[in-house]
C-alpha cells in the first residue's frame, strides 16, 4: 500500500478516521465509470465488495495486457482499494448471495446495459423491499428519451454530449479529446450523488435512486459551449467553426442499435439545446433574468428520486446582502 496522503496539515487525530468509514458499498460496476465512481468512494474509506462474474470478471481485467495473463493497467488502476467476490448473478444460489449482500450494504452502484439488472430479478421495487435504507446508483448512456435503451462508451459521450461537435479543426472531423469526460467525469458526477443521498438519508431514513447519464454528465462539462451557443447567436460578432456533420445523422442509431452495436449521434449544441428530453428531465433549462432575459442554462446533471432540483437565476451583485445580514443578526437593535 501507498503511504496515506492527505492535506500535509492534518492532526494525527484525523488522520485516525475515514470519511466514508463504515459505508458499505455493494459495487456492480465494470469498465470505466462505475469503477472510478466506487473507487473514489473506497479511497474516502467505504468498504467497497466488488461483485463480479465468475472465471470472467471485469472485462478490463483482460483488455490491453502488457503483461500475458495478468490483470491489465486498464483494471488496476480504477480498482484500487476494493475487495473482489465473484458471484453467478443469474444462478438462484448467485441470486440469494446477492440479496443477502443488498440487506447489508448502504449503496449498490452498477452501470450495466439498460435493464440488465431488471433482467437479473433486482428490480428497484425488489432493493427496496429488502432494504428501505438501499442507495440505488446507476450510470447510464442517456436519461430518459429517444436513446434511453442504447449502450454507450466514452467516445459515443463525447459526441452526444456535445464536446466532439465543439472540438477539432475548421476543415477536419470532429475530435474526442483524451480526458474521459464520459466515463471516469460521469463516475465523478455519480459519486456526488451518491454522498448527497447518503446526507439525505441521514434526515429520512429511506434509500433512494442516483442517476448520473453519460450525455448529461459531458454536457455538464461543456456548459461553456452552450454559453457561446447564445452568445455568438446574439451578438455574431465571431464566426462559429460549422458543426459536423450538420445535424444529419439518419437511421444509423437504429440500425446499429438493433445490431447490439454502441453508437450516438454527434449533436451540435443547438441541438441538444433544442433536445426535448433534455428539457423534459431538466438537464436543459430555461432561465429568466430580469436583466438579460430568458436564457438556456444546463441543469443538474445528477438525478435523485428524492431530491429534485429547480434552477434558479444568479444573484445580482449583493442582491442578498440585507437578507444574509439580518440572518446573522445585524439590524436587529
Ligand atoms: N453474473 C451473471 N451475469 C452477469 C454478471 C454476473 N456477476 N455481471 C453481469 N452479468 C450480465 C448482465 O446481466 C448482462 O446480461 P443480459 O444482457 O443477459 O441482461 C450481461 O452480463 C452484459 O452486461 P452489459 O450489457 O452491461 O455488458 P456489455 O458488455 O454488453 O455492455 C456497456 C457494456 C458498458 C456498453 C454497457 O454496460 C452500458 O452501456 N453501460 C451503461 C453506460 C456505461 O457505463 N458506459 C461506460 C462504459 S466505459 O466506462
Amino acid at each position: 500500500a501507498s503511504k496515506p496522503q492527505g492535506l500535509t496539515n492534518a492532526t494525527k487525530e484525523a488522520r485516525m478516521g475515514k470519511a466514508l468509514e463504515g459505508v458499505k458499498i455493494l459495487d456492480f460496476t465494470h469498465v470505466q465509470s462505475g469503477p472510478n465512481c466506487t473507487q473514489l468512494l473506497a479511497w474516502f474509506g467505504a468498504d467497497v465488495i466488488k461483485v463480479e462474474r465468475p472465471g470472467v470478471g471485469d472485462i478490463t481485467r483482460g483488455q490491453l495486457q502488457d503483461i500475458p495473463k495478468v490483470d491489465s493497467l486498464y483494471f488496476t488502476m480504477l480498482n484500487h482499494n476494493k475487495r473482489s467476490i465473484t458471484i453467478d448473478s443469474k444462478n438462484k444460489k448467485g441470486m440469494e448471495i446477492l440479496e443477502r449482500l443488498v440487506k447489508k450494504c448502504d449503496v449498490l452502484v452498477e452501470n450495466f446495459a439498460p435493464g440488465a439488472l431488471d433482467r437479473m430479478g433486482l428490480t428497484w421495487e425488489r432493493i427496496q423491499q429488502l432494504n428501505p435504507r438501499m442507495i440505488y446508483a446507476s450510470v447510464k448512456g442517456f436519461g430518459p428519451g429517444p436513446y434511453e435503451d442504447c449502450k454507450v462508451y466514452e467516445n459515443i459521450a463525447q459526441c452526444t454530449g456535445g464536446s466532439a461537435s465543439t472540438t477539432g479543426f475548421r476543415d477536419g472531423p470532429p475530435l474526442v479529446t483524451g480526458a474521459q469526460i464520459g466515463d471516469s467525469g460521469t463516475g465523478l458526477h455519480l459519486a456526488l450523488g451518491i454522498v448527497a443521498a447518503l446526507y439525505q438519508r441521514n434526515t429520512t431514513g429511506r434509500g433512494q435512486r442516483v442517476l448520473a447519464a453519460m450525455q448529461d454528465g459531458v454536457l455538464n462539462l461543456c456548459r461553456v459551449k452552450l454559453r457561446d451557443q447564445q452568445r455568438l447567436a446574439r451578438t455574431g460578432v465571431m464566426e462559429e467553426y460549422p458543426q459536423y456533420p450538420n445535424g444529419t445523422f439518419g437511421e444509423a442509431v437504429d440500425l446499429l442499435n438493433k445490431h447490439d452495436i454502441p453508437c450516438g449521434p454527434i449533436l451540435s449544441m443547438k441541438e441538444l439545446a433544442e433536445e426535448p428530453s433534455l428539457r423534459a428531465t431538466g438537464t436543459v433549462v430555461e432561465v429568466d433574468h430580469p436583466e438579460r432575459g430568458k436564457y438556456l442554462s444546463v441543469g443538474n446533471p445528477i438525478k435523485m428520486s428524492d431530491s429534485p432540483t429547480e434552477v434558479t437565476r444568479s444573484p445580482l451583485l449583493g442582491e442578498h446582502t440585507n437578507e444574509v445580514m439580518a440572518e446573522l443578526g445585524y439590524g436587529k437593535s
